[in-house]
């Protein structure tokens, strides 16, 4: 080839590329970006490192956190599992979508943001934790875990069909989520909502991560052997407390394999219907053994000795240090730990999965990513599990948005999100219209300003919690959490309320409401919390 051919071509050749690399932005900026919201199951900020590396690493999540947004303070109206889910939805509080506890049924006929989604184009998939006690509607596809969902082997409802699957609840999630995209219409945008039921209690690890934590012992939160002083009757008189209730078997997995064997030999027909959803077992600790040897029996041979490998382990070192007292819960708290952390480590590793995925299909980076649980939870802070209670660590929940194509990289925000906002916010991004009626506002506008709040922001959040009696015994109360006050109030079977200053107690140890000190603090937050209730439509909250 003489020089002047050579020549020739690459002018020919480089223009060629330089016109299909311009082909490919305007392809890229006309391309309506895809969805995945992703949701976990009592997923909490203190077991996520972009938040807090104390208890473990989560290389895939902070991944979200460096290359897009992280809100410092998204909260929930509500802190439990189907009523979060309904306002994420609806875009809605619970006493205006109906769902204000987990035994109630969605409404269905309401309009949710999926739906709205679907008529602008979207292709629409609910895979997952649905938890409503409804069919999903405005999906093409969803597969959903009946209920909680089982850990092992578990059974989903694929578009009204029963369907039994093999293996692990996250990796199945994550197959079906991958599934479900590999037979997507690669010409149109999707919505993938995918909810894993993991770390919800009864905290099963996979069988690649049984005993992965068994030589470590994890940082214990400082107020774990709380005794409840300066605090009202609803912190004393709850039953989510490490010491006192937490299950042996259930919880703990403190069954040999010498009891369950002898459970295996035990007529199912003898067993008691321990069903979930009937809180009138939430403290019946005489069927411990049998709850638990029902989800451990859904297990293969092969994983069921495995499991006890491990696990009688535990049972011999329970056994042999014969523990009392705080040292028991203290040693309760490391188990308890063990088992919800390596939960943790299979969310996060499905989640780079699902992203590697969407690396190799060249979507990664026009698809707005959404992390989030459906509420925090104590990971033995005031000695207690679970979550309900208007106090910091379930009242947060993580918010983690990546989107490389519209949102810069490694912004944090302390602005005041939360899960009202959800829906808004991703209507927001796909340019539709958002409904008049949704009660939240997008966070579109602050992450446009780099995470920092915008003048006319909200300074208060306003929390209203409704199930009791129930699971855990936690009274009704509502409330308002500014930046650095918290008022709350105590209803139903008991008028109390409770002030926390954030910056002096950000432990919530000490109640300062009637501490003549903070006089004018409790009726300015009395004020901002009538005002809210009056902006929300929450202006009679002790009636239902
Ligand atoms: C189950 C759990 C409770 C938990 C609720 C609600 N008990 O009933 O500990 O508070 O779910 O959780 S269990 O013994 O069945 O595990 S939620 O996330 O669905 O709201
Ligand atoms: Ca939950």
């Amino acid at each position: 080839m003489n020089i002047y051919f050579k020549r020739v071509t690459s002018v020919l050749l480089s223009g060629a590329l330089g016109l299909v690399a311009q082909a490919q932005t305007v392809q890229k900026k006309d391309k309506k970006l895809n969805i995945v919201f992703i949701m976990t199951d009592d997923h909490t900020t203190q077991a996520l490192s972009a938040y807090d590396s104390r208890l473990i690493e989560t290389p895939h999540l902070d991944r979200l956190a460096k290359e897009g947004i992280k809100f410092n303070n998204c909260f929930v109206t509500n802190a439990v599992c189907g009523p979060s889910r309904a306002t994420i939805l609806t875009g809605k509080y619970n006493h205006i979508n109906g769902l204000t506890d987990n035994h109630k049924v969605f409404d269905s006929t309401q309009v949710i943001y999926p739906q709205l989604l679907k008529k602008a184009g979207y292709q629409t998939a609910m895979i997952g934790k649905w938890h409503l006690g409804s069919t999903p509607m405005g999906f093409d596809h969803y597969s959903i875990l009946p209920n909680q969902g089982e850990y092992y082997q578990p059974t989903f409802i694929e578009n009204g069909k029963k369907i039994q699957e093999k293996g692990y609840v996250t990796d199945v999630v994550t197959d079906k989520a991958i599934g479900y995209l590999e037979s997507r219409d690669k010409e149109k945008p999707f919505l993938l909502i995918y909810q894993q039921k993991a770390p919800h209690r009864n905290w099963l690890p996979a069988q690649r991560h049984l005993g992965m934590f068994d030589d470590k012992t994890f940082v214990e939160p400082s107020n774990l052997l709380d005794d409840y002083s300066n605090r009202g009757k609803a912190a004393k008189e709850q039953l989510m407390n490490i010491s006192k209730d937490m299950w042996d078997a259930w919880d703990l997995k403190l069954a040999s394999s010498r009891d369950l064997d002898s459970l295996s030999k035990v007529p199912k027909s003898n067993f008691v219907d321990g069903k979930e959803d009937d809180f009138t077992h939430a403290n019946d600790k005489t069927l411990d053994h049998q709850r638990f040897f029902q989800v451990f029996d859904r297990m293969t041979p092969e994983e069921k000795a495995a499991w006890t490998k491990v696990y009688d382990k535990r049972v011999e070192e329970y056994k042999r240090l014969n523990l009392k007292g705080d040292e028991l819960t203290r040693w309760k708290y490391q188990q308890y730990m063990k088992d919800y952390l390596a939960c943790v480590v299979a969310v996060d590793e499905n989640v780079g999965r699902l992203m590697d995925y969407l690396e190799k299909e060249g979507e990664l980076d026009n698809t707005i990513i959404v992390y989030t649980s459906d509420q925090g939870f104590f990971l033995g802070e005031h000695g207690f599990f679970d979550k309900r209670m208007m106090y910091e660590e379930c009242l947060r929940t993580p918010l983690l948005i990546r989107y490389p194509n519209g949102i810069k990289k490694g912004l944090v925000s302390d602005a005041l999100a939360m899960n009202v906002d959800f829906a808004p916010t991703l209507l927001d991004y796909a340019g539709v219209k958002i409904p008049k009626d949704m009660q939240g506002k997008s966070l579109k506008p602050v992450i446009d300003n780099d995470g920092k709040v915008l003048a006319k922001w909200r300074d208060a959040v306003y929390y209203h919690y409704y199930e009791y009696p129930s699971w855990h015994m936690v009274k009704r109360h509502y409330g308002i959490r500014t930046n650095r006050y918290k008022l709350i109030h105590f209803y139903n079977d008991i008028d109390e309320w409770e002030l926390y200053d954030l910056e002096k107690d950000p432990k919530e140890m000490n109640n300062v409401y009637n501490n003549t000190a903070y006089a004018n603090v409790v009726k300015m937050m009395h004020a901002k919390m009538k005002k809210l209730q009056k902006q929300y439509k929450d202006t009679n909250p002790t009636e239902e």
